[in-house]
C-alpha cells in the first residue's frame, strides 16, 4: 500500500496511507540498496510485516533539514529574539535556489517591533527580489490568515533558527498540533526544548514540516557559483567578463543594476559578505 513518511524516530517510521497511519521499519535489503529514508518519502508499505518495501523517486530533497518531496520553503525569522538577520535570510534563499525550491519569508514577533520602518525595509528589499514577506504575531494571530493561504495544498518546509517561533506559528494555525514551545534563552542564544525531529503535519490538503532549528547554515558553494543562486542576481548575470565575481570588476551588470536601483543595496552588500566567506574553485593551488 502506498504511503508517505510523516515522521521518524530511531529507525521507526510513521507512514500515512489512505487506510490510516502505521509504524514500521525499512526492510534491510532496502536500506542496503538506497540508504537512509527521509520524512516526505513516498513508500510502498507492507502492513503484514510492517515494513517499507520500496521508495519512490524523490521530487526534491533537502539535506538540512533532512526532508524530501517538498513544494516550497517558508523561511522564518523573528524580528527580534533572535534578531532579524539579512545575512541569514539570503543564505536560506540561496539554499532554496540551489535546491530548485520556491521560497517565501515570514517574520514573527512583530508585536515586539517599535520601529515599523525596519519592517518596511525588509518588505521592500524582498519584494524587489520577487519574494513575498509575511509579518505575523503568533500571540495575537495577526497576519496568520495570509500565511495559511500559502500552506494550502502544498508540502511546505519551515526553515529557521530555533527560537524564531516555528512551533508557535504551527500551534497558532491549528491548536491540535500541540508542538512543544521553547523559551528563547539569551544565555544559550537559542530556544530551549526545541523541536528535535522533522515531522509533517497535515494542513488543508497539504503538509507543513516542523523542523529542528539550526544556528548556522553553510552554503556548499564555490565563490564563482554564488551569483547563480543568489536571489535576484541570475537574470542580470551578464557581465563583460564571463568570470565576473561582481566585486570590483569593470562593466559589471550586477553593479549596474544595483546603481540603477533594480537590485536592493542590502542584497548586494549581503552578496559581498557571503562571497567573501566562500572559497574560490582554484584555492587549493593558491596556498
Ligand atoms: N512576542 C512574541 N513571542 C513569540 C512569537 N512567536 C513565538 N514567540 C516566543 O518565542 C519562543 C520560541 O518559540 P518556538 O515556537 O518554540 O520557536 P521554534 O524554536 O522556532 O519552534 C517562545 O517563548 C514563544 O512564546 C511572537 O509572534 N511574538
Ligand atoms: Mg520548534
Ligand atoms: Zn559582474
Amino acid at each position: 500500500m502506498r504511503g508517505q513518511i510523516i515522521g521518524s524516530s530511531c529507525g521507526v517510521f510513521k507512514i500515512l496511507t489512505d487506510n490510516g497511519t502505521f509504524e514500521g521499519k525499512a526492510r534491510g535489503t532496502l536500506k542496503a540498496k538506497i540508504g537512509r529514508l527521509y520524512v516526505g518519502d513516498f513508500v510502498e508499505f507492507n502492513e503484514v510485516d510492517s515494513v517499507i518495501e520500496s521508495v519512490e523517486e524523490r521530487k526534491s530533497f533537502l539535506k538540512r533539514p533532512p526532508i524530501s518531496n517538498i513544494d516550497q520553503i517558508v523561511v522564518i525569522l523573528s524580528y527580534i529574539k533572535p534578531e532579524f538577520s539579512y545575512e541569514l535570510v539570503f543564505k536560506y534563499l540561496t539554499y532554496a535556489n540551489m535546491n530548485g525550491i520556491k521560497a517565501s519569508l515570514v517574520v514573527t514577533k512583530v508585536d515586539l517591533c517599535e520601529n515599523k520602518a525596519d519592517l518596511d525595509e525588509i518588505e521592500d528589499t524582498f519584494e524587489r527580489l520577487g519574494i513575498k514577506t509575511y509579518f505575523v504575531c503568533n500571540k495575537t494571530g495577526e497576519g496568520l490568515k495570509e500565511v495559511k493561504e500559502i500552506f494550502k495544498g502544498k508540502i511546505t518546509c519551515l526553515m529557521g533558527q530555533s527560537g524564531v517561533g516555528k512551533s508557535s506559528l504551527l500551534n497558532a494555525i491549528n491548536d491540535n498540533y500541540k508542538r512543544n514551545i521553547g523559551e528563547y534563552s539569551k544565555a544559550l542564544g537559542r530556544g530551549k526544548h526545541e523541536t528535535k525531529e522533522v515531522i509533517l503535519l497535515p494542513f488543508e490538503g497539504g503538509y507543513i514540516a516542523d523542523t529542528p532549528g539550526f544556528s548556522s547554515l553553510e552554503l556548499d558553494l564555490y565563490k564563482e557559483d554564488l551569483a547563480q543562486y543568489f536571489p535576484g542576481f541570475d537574470e542580470y548575470n551578464k557581465c563583460f567578463f564571463s568570470n565576473c565575481l561582481h566585486v570590483s570588476e569593470k562593466k559589471c551588470a550586477i553593479k549596474d543594476k544595483v546603481d540603477a536601483g533594480l537590485i536592493p543595496k542590502k542584497a548586494y552588500e549581503t552578496y559581498l559578505f557571503l562571497s567573501n566567506n566562500l572559497l574560490p574553485r582554484n584555492q587549493r593551488f593558491s596556498k
